[in-house]
This record gives C-alpha cells, sequence and structure tokens, in this order.
C-alpha cells in the first residue's frame, strides 16, 4: 500500500567526496601517484570493501573452544569477510606505507589519509591493523634484531600470505589504566634466554593475531617481582604455532560488547606463553608508549573517519528526502546542523592530520625540539578530544535520518555503537588528560609553552580557519590545566595567568 520508497543514502567515492582530503592533499603531498591511488582505492571501498564491512557487523566472530573429540583447540573462527580485510590491507600496504616511506616526511599522512577513507568500511579491521603499525613501530624503535627480525618484516609486509597482524595486550583484570598496579603476569626466565608468561589478560582485541606484544614482570630465582610500574617489562610473544593454533594460552570466552562485535576481543590465560622480552627490565611502559603514540592516533584518524562518512551518508540524504514540500537541503535549520557537523569534522581532520605530519617529521628525522614537544602533548589530547568528538557529531548524524537513523539494517546505530569505544580503548579521556598533566609537570611547563609560543603564531598566519577552530577546543582544554599546576605546586607559565 503506497507507493512511496524513500531513497537509500548513497556512498559515493569518499576520496572525490572528500573536499577538504583533496586540498589538504594538494597542499602538503600534491602528487599524482598519490591521488590516482586514493581515487582508486575509494572506487575499490564502495564497490567492494564496504559490504565486507558490512558482513564483519552482521557474522561476527565465534569462540570454538573443544573439537568434536573434546581436545582444547581453542580456536576464533572469524568471518570470511574479516579474512578478506586482513589480505586487503597487506596489498593496499595500509601498515607497509609508514615504513617504506615513499614520501619520506609524508608517508604518515598518505597513510593515515588511506587509512582514514578505509576505517569507516573496514569492519573494524582498523583496530587490528592501529596494533599491528604500533607494534612494527616499537620493534623498529628498539632495533629490529634476533626474534622480532621475522614479526618486523611480517608486520610491514605487502605480501597477503606472509602478512601478519598483531595484538597489545595490556590490561588486566585489576587495571587497564593503572597498569603499573594492576598487572599481576609473571615471566619466568628460561635458560635459552627467552621466558614463559603466567597470568590473565582481560582485553585483547583482534584475538586471531599472529603475536602480541605484553606486559609483566620478571621473577627471579626465588619467584618475587618487583611491584608497581618499575617491574615492568615489554615482552613480544608468538600467538601460534605452524599449525595455527594457540600456544600456552587458553581463550576463556569472547568478550559480549555494545559496538566493536566484528573484532573478537577475548579473556586469555596465559599459562606459560613462550615469549621475548623486548625493553631493559622495569622499562616496559616507557618501551610500549612507542605503540600508544601509534595506536591513539589512529583512533585519532577513526574517529574523524566516522564523522566524515556520517556527513557524506547525511548530505546526500538531505537532496533526495523531502519534508514540508521540500528537500532537508533547503530547510536552513537542517543545514545549520549540518553545518555544525561539518566544522566540528574539519577541525578535527587537521588537528590529526598534523599529528600525522608532526610523527612523519620524528621517523625521518626531521623533528626539531619543538615538534617532538607538540606530538608528545598533541597526540593524547587529540585522541580525547576526538573520540569525545566523534560520539557527539555521529549521535547527531543518526539524527539527521530521523527514525531511519536508528534503524539497524541501514547500518546507521553500528556507526554509534562503534565509535562509543573510542573514548575508552587505548585510555580513557580522564586517564589520558592525567597523563597530559603528568607530562607537562615533568617538563616543568615547557611542552606546553612550545604549544602555546609557535602553535598560535602559526595559527595567525597560515592555517586555515576551521583549523583555528580545533586549536581553540584544544587551548581551552589545556587553559583549564592551570588549576593542576598549582595543586601540584608547578609554577603555571606567564601566559595561563
Ligand atoms: C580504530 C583504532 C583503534 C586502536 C586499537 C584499539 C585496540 C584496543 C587496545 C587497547 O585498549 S590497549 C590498552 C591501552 N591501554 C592504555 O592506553 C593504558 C592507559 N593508561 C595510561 O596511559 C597510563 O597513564 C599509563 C599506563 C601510561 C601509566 O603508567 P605509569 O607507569 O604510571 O606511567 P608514567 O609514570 O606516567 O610513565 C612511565 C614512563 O613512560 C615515563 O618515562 P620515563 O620513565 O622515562 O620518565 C613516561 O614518560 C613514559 N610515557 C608514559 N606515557 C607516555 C610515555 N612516553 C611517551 N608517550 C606516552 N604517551
Ligand atoms: P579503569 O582503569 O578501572 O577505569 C574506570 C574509570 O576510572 C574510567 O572512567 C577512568 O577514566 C577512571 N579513572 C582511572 N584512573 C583515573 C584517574 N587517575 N583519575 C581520574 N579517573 C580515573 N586493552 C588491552 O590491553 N588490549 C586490548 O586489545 C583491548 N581491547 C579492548 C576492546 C574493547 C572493546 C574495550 C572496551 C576495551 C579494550 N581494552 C583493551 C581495555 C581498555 O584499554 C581498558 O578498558 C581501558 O584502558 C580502561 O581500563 P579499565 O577498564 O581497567 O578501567
Amino acid at each position: 500500500i503506497g507507493g512511496f520508497f524513500q531513497q537509500k543514502p548513497v556512498l559515493k567515492n569518499p576520496f572525490l567526496e572528500d573536499a577538504l582530503l583533496q586540498g589538504y592533499l594538494r597542499r602538503h603531498l600534491p602528487s599524482k601517484a598519490v591521488y590516482s591511488e586514493l581515487l582508486v582505492f575509494g572506487e575499490r571501498l564502495v564497490h567492494e570493501v564496504d559490504g565486507w564491512g558490512r558482513e564483519c557487523e552482521t557474522t561476527p566472530p565465534t569462540l570454538v573452544t573443544y573439537d568434536a573429540w573434546g581436545c582444547r583447540v581453542d580456536r576464533i573462527v572469524t568471518s570470511p569477510a574479516w579474512r578478506r580485510m586482513k589480505e586487503l590491507s597487506a596489498q593496499e600496504g595500509l601498515v607497509a606505507i609508514g615504513y617504506e616511506r615513499t614520501y619520506g616526511e609524508w608517508s604518515r599522512v598518505y597513510q593515515m589519509c588511506k587509512l582514514y577513507l578505509f576505517s569507516p568500511s573496514s569492519g573494524l579491521y582498523s583496530c587490528p591493523l592501529a596494533m599491528t603499525d604500533g607494534a612494527a613501530k616499537v620493534i623498529q624503535s628498539l632495533g629490529v634484531s634476533g626474534p622480532t627480525d621475522e614479526a618486523f618484516s611480517r608486520l610491514t609486509s605487502r605480501d597477503p600470505g606472509y602478512f601478519w597482524t598483531s595484538g597489545q595486550w595490556m590490561t588486566e583484570r585489576k587495571g587497564g589504566s593503572d597498569v603499573g598496579s594492576g598487572t599481576e603476569t609473571v615471566a619466568l626466565p628460561q635458560s635459552d634466554g627467552s621466558y614463559r608468561l603466567s597470568g590473565f589478560k582481560w582485553f585483547t582485541s583482534a584475538t586471531d593475531a599472529d603475536m602480541t606484544l605484553t606486559l609483566g614482570r620478571v621473577a627471579d630465582r626465588d619467584g618475587r617481582t618487583t611491584p608497581g610500574s618499575r617491574g615492568l617489562s615489554l615482552f613480544y610473544a608468538p600467538v601460534r604455532n605452524q599449525q595455527g593454533m594457540v600456544q600456552g594460552i587458553e581463550v576463556q570466552r569472547l568478550k559480549d560488547k555494545l559496538g566493536t562485535r566484528q573484532v573478537p576481543t577475548a579473556e586469555l590465560l596465559l599459562d606459560g606463553l613462550p615469549a621475548y622480552r623486548l625493553s631493559d627490565e622495569g622499562r616496559g611502559v616507557a618501551c610500549i608508549a612507542n605503540m600508544l603514540t601509534l595506536t591513539r592516533i589512529h583512533n585519532s584518524v577513526s574517529a574523524v573517519a566516522g564523522m566524515r562518512r556520517i556527513l557524506q551518508l547525511a548530505r546526500d540524504y538531505a537532496r533526495h528526502r523531502s519534508v514540508f514540500g521540500k528537500p532537508l537541503k533547503s530547510h536552513p535549520l537542517h543545514i545549520q546542523t549540518l553545518t555544525r557537523m561539518e566544522v566540528e569534522t574539519r577541525g578535527a581532520f587537521l588537528l590529526v592530520m598534523d599529528i600525522c605530519r608532526l610523527i612523519g617529521r620524528e621517523e625521518t628525522g626531521q623533528a626539531s625540539q619543538l615538534d617532538a614537544h607538540l606530538l608528545r602533548l598533541l597526540t593524547p589530547v587529540a585522541k580525547l578530544y576526538t573520540g569525545k568528538q566523534a560520539i557527539a557529531v555521529i549521535s547527531e548524524g543518526l539524527e539527521s535520518f530521523g527514525g531511519q537513523g536508528y534503524i539497524e539494517d541501514t547500518g546507521l546505530p553500528a556507526m554509534l555503537r562503534d565509535a562509543q569505544v573510542l573514548s575508552i580503548w587505548e585510555g580513557t579521556t580522564n586517564v589520558l588528560s592525567m597523563g597530559v598533566l603528568r607530562c607537562i609537570a615533568r617538563t616543568s611547563g615547557l611542552i606546553l609553552q612550545s604549544y602555546f609560543t609557535h602553535t598560535q603564531s602559526l595559527i595567525a598566519t597560515d592555517i586555515l580557519p576551521s583549523l583555528s577552530g580545533a586549536v581553540r577546543s584544544v587551548d581551552s582544554a589545556l587553559c583549564g590545566l592551570k588549576e593542576f599546576l598549582q595543586d601540584a605546586a608547578v609554577k603555571p607559565p606567564g601566559y595561563l595567568e
């Protein structure tokens, strides 16, 4: 009954639809090769990958604990689409680009632009890629040698048959934020210099990974360990043997989650997991910090990508949905709503890309002291800010579809569910804020001073108005630090007076 059927919002090539992204690349990385690669990739996303992403959502992973004969197998079964995402990630060099460095200091920007296009269609494959990239960075920064030699070449490979993904196992039942007091995992030294890990990892995402980086406490001959953060060391462990079976691990269960249902997130009992120590004893947190920097950048990229995707769909819908006699796009109030979302998204994009630029400079040895300070300060700030922004913008985006924004098989509600995690994993908002404050206090405010003196003058002279919006937001967050600095008896820098 009734002849009207609403035209659904159509996903178009996300690269061609994104004027800001194109403008940014024209300005900073004006390469024909980059342009055409992203153009082709955008087509592939629309016609191929986006469908796989939906399949990852509708066919979530399952855990098979025993085989038919009662043997413990602990096999995580993922969808064919999830496995195709792994192949595609290798082929497209989604991790490799960051290490090939074809575009020098701009290679990270290029890699992150590609991931930004990929993320909303990836069925959350962006999650294992973030950890894989983080692991490669840690290994590279510590010097690739011994057992990590093969791991590094696999993590950064473009060969789908050789490519590995990595996990990042930090969180235990007692503490995910405060890993210093929360980590109970013990590392027993072996005669060949390796270790056996025993403990319980409470959240491990993308547990179908081939290897992991994790934290544990080295035990002495009497089994004693050092408490606190200073007792933690960083370990590398291959997760599976030649037959693809987990070794020294029992998968207790998969988590039943609000969102990110595409990703297998498991609780793991480590029962003598063979591992190699990567950091000096007691330097685990400081060494895994390189991973945190990169995964937090990935998190911010995914946050902005989610905002951009909902906007692209909402804009398309506004052209075709008519209400009160005219299309939504002709209603000023609706346009005001979309415009506010657009401004948030643009500001966040430029902020995050600037951080990608900074890490690219650091990795190619071109970072000044100021760049290093800005990278350290802005990475957690951008992660905490864009995590919250994405939830708000995507929620607003759902409303712009009216009731349809609430209907599961439009694919829209999953976007909001998946966004909700962005402010939790990789450090919650308040924990990141405390980390930033500790870092400022340790440098006696120097790091903050760098931000105010240099970034402000940059805005005045150079940067697009929308970036100044983003920086103003960061400004107000940082100005809120004054009270803390006083509490911590650190002299507030003059510009906060
Ligand atoms: C779509 C993309 C998604 C991405 C994938 C997501 C998958 C999900 C994966 C996870 O959620 S993994 C778990 C993530 N967990 C966290 O992020 C933990 C959050 N907690 C914190 O960040 C705590 O602040 C922290 C564990 C770092 C506190 O530990 P400590 O030992 O009390 O840290 P402290 O004393 O501040 O720093 C110890 C050392 O590390 C210091 O170096 P030094 O000893 O040389 O002075 C710090 O400078 C250094 N450090 C800490 N944070 C750093 C850092 N260095 C650089 N960057 C940082 N961010
Ligand atoms: P808690 O540390 O107990 O925090 C509880 C609350 O206390 C939070 O609101 C926090 O902000 C607040 N809080 C804590 N400390 C302070 C403070 N000093 N001041 C003010 N407030 C504070 N972890 C991994 O290691 N690997 C993974 O692969 C992984 N995957 C995950 C996947 C999903 C879907 C989720 C939801 C989590 C995952 N995590 C993973 C765990 C995640 O990193 C932790 O949940 C997160 O870091 C918070 O730790 P927690 O859960 O122990 O919370």
